[in-house]
């Protein structure tokens, strides 16, 4: 045999089992995720690198309670992380860029600070627009200051009805636009609905069907769905504010939420009650869209802008008007 043939034997066959063992080494040096309640330190570690359109092992495991692991802004289901048993999760990421990883599952009162961060580099030839280089948020652009009062100044007596609104609203000019509804508070759309004979309880009824016809069946739905998942335990089951972590929150002081920049000022409140008409007839869809977005800032409101995909936003906030509104769904459609 020539030496020559020998060493491009040998060649082939490092290139053959490399092949073979490169995934197997990967995966065995593929660190364990290690999931522990916030206080006790969340995700370890809490920083993972990847790249764009290559797969990413990950292996996770929990040190105390069952947790879960899901990705924000991206369709996958969430993958429970048990203490004692490793879970096995394989991603691939079309977008670089940098995602946030959050537990799904109400492991404590700080539960939905458990979050980390995957920094998924980039290849420049897929011209993808890198991921969170979304548009510049609404309530930025109508220059709204989402943290001042929005109080509605008038309040309807009984709750508005969409179906009766429908029908007084089919003469009136009115705007039924979703640029016009995302921009104003119901209280500003009654304010200024055109001069008419109606009375104010009617007004009301067609302030709740120009928010009907900016509401699906299958966003409420969908609504209710991530309300009941990420926002009940604060906000309350009903909306009211009562959810079972609302006490604990009020009680748990600033020194343990106020760890964000720029926080101090703020102090901890209690849950907003989404049943309360002062509070939510006069917040615009942009005004709690912004909320949603970049959180309370220490109020104890989570920040859910990198959790979230933009359409999931908005079907979180035509199900809060639902307590509000009687759309009577089942009936009229
Ligand atoms: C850990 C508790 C907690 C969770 C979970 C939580 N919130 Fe809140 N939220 C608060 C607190 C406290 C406030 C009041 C302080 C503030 O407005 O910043 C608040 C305020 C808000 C407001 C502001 C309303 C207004 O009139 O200004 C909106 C909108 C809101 N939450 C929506 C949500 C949604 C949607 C979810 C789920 C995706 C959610 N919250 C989950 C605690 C929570
Ligand atoms: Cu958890």
């Amino acid at each position: 045999m020539k030496r020559s043939e020998l060493l491009s034997r040998i060649f082939i066959t490092v290139a053959v089992l490399g092949a073979v063992g490169a995934p197997l080494f990967v995966w065995a040096r593929t660190p364990l995720i290690h999931a522990k309640v916030a206080e006790d330190g969340g995700w370890n570690p809490d920083v993972i690198q990847a790249n764009a359109g290559e797969p990413l092992f990950l292996k996770l495991t929990s040190d105390d309670v069952v947790h879960g692991f899901a990705v924000g802004q991206m369709d996958m289901q969430s993958v429970d992380v048990l203490p004692g048993k490793v879970s096995n999760v394989t991603l691939t990421f079309d977008k670089p860029g940098i995602y946030t990883f959050f537990c799904t599952r109400w492991c404590g009162l700080n539960h939905w600070r458990m979050r980390g961060t995957i920094e998924v580099s980039g290849s420049p030839s897929d011209h993808e627009p890198a991921l969170s280089e979304a548009a510049e948020p609404l309530y930025v652009t109508l220059g709204l200051d989402i943290d001042a009062p929005h109080d509605a100044l008038v309040i309807p007596r009984s709750q508005p009805s969409a179906i009766s609104g429908q029908q007084l609203a089919a003469n009136l000019p009115i705007d039924l636009s979703t640029d016009y509804y995302r921009a104003y508070s119901p209280y500003q759309v009654f304010d200024e609905l055109p001069n008419t004979s109606l009375t104010e309880s009617q007004s009301w009824d067609v302030v709740a069907y120009i928010w009907q016809s900016n509401t699906t069946n299958e966003s409420l739905s969908d609504g209710q769905q991530l309300y009941a998942q990420n926002c009940a335990a604060c906000h309350g089951e009903n909306g009211a504010g009562n959810g079972v972590f609302a006490d604990d929150l009020a009680a748990s002081g600033e020194s343990s939420m106020q760890t964000m920049a720029g926080a101090d000022q703020m102090t901890m409140q209690t849950p907003v009650d989404f049943t309360d008409p002062t509070r939510m007839l006069g917040a615009s869809p942009a005004l709690l869209q912004g909320k949603i977005l970049r959180g309370g800032m220490g109020t104890g409101m989570p920040m859910w802008g990198s959790i979230f995909t933009e359409e999931q936003i908005w079907d979180l906030i035509a199900y809060l008007y639902s307590f509000q509104f009687d759309y009577h769904r089942g009936e009229a459609q």
